[in-house]
């Protein structure tokens, strides 16, 4: 692994380098205010994260060190006969900051394929989790278990200069997201493959031998998640999943507890559970009105009835995009060359027509378009991966490589303990009157 953490250094030390000369030059300047609204509302619009990875535009979607999801598509390398990108690249993208040559993609593949090994005390955690506990709740129990083997746990405890942080939470990074997908495909073979497994296959690259250890050999399922890995990966800093890693990271707990963190965030509903909420809705819609093909016109009042139960249209809105998510035109495209005339796909596509002028009607949702989520589980569903709460576990072995590739910028750059300052309602109230003040020292 040393040509990639050499070249990673190498980057590193610029960008630090950087970054301390512009702080020195521009630290104080201002960039923007805050209103006491916004410290209400989920501190929505309040910039106060560095996130070298990607960056959310609310038009244009998510850019990956500024290269677009149609771009990547076009310009990360490829598994052989494959024409969907390899998350190994993005990966090497997101940490180098250069796009990968494909040889630096076969490189990610051997190293994951070499450092892929779990040990059984982790099998042994899942094990002892009832079956019918939830998949997400398996696979973070799993990261925790994992956390035996952590680097920067056992180099900290011996006194790790703070200089080596980097160093330890690059090979936790790359231990971690080489094992996830032995962990995922445990995890979903013992709950709902009675309990029979499928060994790696070490000729495979990380996505295509996780579709074989789930149990897909079909070469188009393995090419979804390439595409899945892929676009799932990163969004940002500012997220629940990829903001948690960092915060849990900045204590410096170690990239299992960090990851392990994050991804109980990304279990929530109003984050990666969408995925699993989405097929569950339309299911559940499916069951109500009694046939496989609902109409437009019965989508629609389905739609209605959802929001009037006080619930949310899971798969719509997000909190900073403003039009329909490139990754779900992304999977879209792909049901498009695959099977465009997949049933669950069709209604998918229906309710993409349906839902936005219902939401736009309401006045207060101020993203009415789809999001990631609203399509990708009916493109698992054509592969028959039809157990819809295993999707955000998929979600959270492609989040890895975003969250952790950060964590190992985090530590390069010497990022600080994070703490912002919280406030009481009766200081605000005081401070309305005139009396002290309510930003921090
Ligand atoms: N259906 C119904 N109401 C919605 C809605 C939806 N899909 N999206 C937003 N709203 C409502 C909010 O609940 C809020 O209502 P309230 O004022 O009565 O509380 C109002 O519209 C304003 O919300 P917002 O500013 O537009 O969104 P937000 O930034 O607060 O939240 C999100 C963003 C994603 C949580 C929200 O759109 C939502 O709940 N969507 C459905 C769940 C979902 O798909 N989540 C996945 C997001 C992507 C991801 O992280 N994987």
């Amino acid at each position: 692994m040393g040509v990639l953490k050499d070249k990673f250094k190498a980057k590193a030390d610029a960008a630090a380098a950087e970054i301390r000369d512009m702080l020195k030059e521009h630290g104080n300047k201002k960039i923007g205010e805050v209103q006491l609204s916004q410290v209400y509302q989920g501190m929505r619009g309040i910039t106060g994260l560095v996130t070298e990875t990607s960056l959310l535009d609310s038009q244009d979607g998510i850019r990956f060190r500024g290269y677009s999801i149609p771009e990547l598509q076009q310009k990360l390398p490829k598994a052989k006969k494959g024409s969907e990108p390899l998350p190994e690249g993005l990966f090497y993208l997101m940490l180098i900051g250069e796009l990968p040559a494909e040889e630096d993609a076969g490189y990610i593949t051997s190293t994951w394929q070499r450092r892929s090994h779990v040990p059984n005390h982790v099998f042994a955690a899942i094990d002892a989790l009832p079956v019918n506990t939830h998949p997400m709740t398996m696979f973070v129990s799993a990261i925790m278990a994992l956390q035996t083997e952590s680097n920067f746990a056992k180099r900290y405890a011996e006194g790790m200069n703070k200089k080596d942080y980097w160093d330890a939470v690059f090979d936790d990074a790359m231990d971690l997201i080489a094992r996830l997908p032995r962990v995922a495909a445990y995890i979903y073979r013992r709950k709902y493959r009675n309990n029979q497994h499928i060994h790696p296959n070490g000729l495979l690259d990380w996505a295509g031998n996780l579709a074989h250890m789930l149990g897909f050999e079909d070469e188009s399922f393995k090419e979804l998640m390439r595409l899945y890995m892929t676009i799932h990966a990163d969004h940002e800093g500012g997220n629940v999943s990829a903001h948690t890693t960092h915060l849990v990271g900045s204590a410096l707990s170690d990239p299992y507890l960090s990851l392990a963190a994050g991804m109980n965030g990304l279990a929530g509903p109003l984050h990666g559970l969408a995925n699993q909420e989405v097929v569950k809705w339309i299911t559940e819609m499916q069951d109500e009105l009694k046939t496989k093909v609902p109409s437009k016109e019965q989508i629609d009042a389905y739609v209605r009835k959802t929001l009037s139960e006080g619930k949310v249209v899971p798969g719509y809105g997000h909190a900073v995009l403003r039009k329909t998510d490139p990754r779900f035109e992304a999977q879209m495209d792909f049901a498009k060359r695959h099977f465009p005339d997949d049933p669950l796909v069709q209604i998918v596509w229906n309710v993409y027509e349906v839902v936005p002028p219902i939401l736009q009607s309401l006045g207060k949702v101020k993203n009415p378009w789809p999001n990631v989520d609203a399509h990708s589980g009916a493109l698992l569903v054509h592969y028959n991966l039809k157990e819809y709460e295993f999707y955000t576990v998929l979600f959270a072995v492609s989040r890895a490589l975003g969250v952790l590739s950060s964590l190992i910028w985090d530590r390069a750059l010497g990022f600080p303990l994070e703490r912002p300052k919280s406030v009481t309602t009766e200081l605000v109230k005081n401070w309305l009157k005139g009396e002290g003040e309510i930003w921090g020292d």
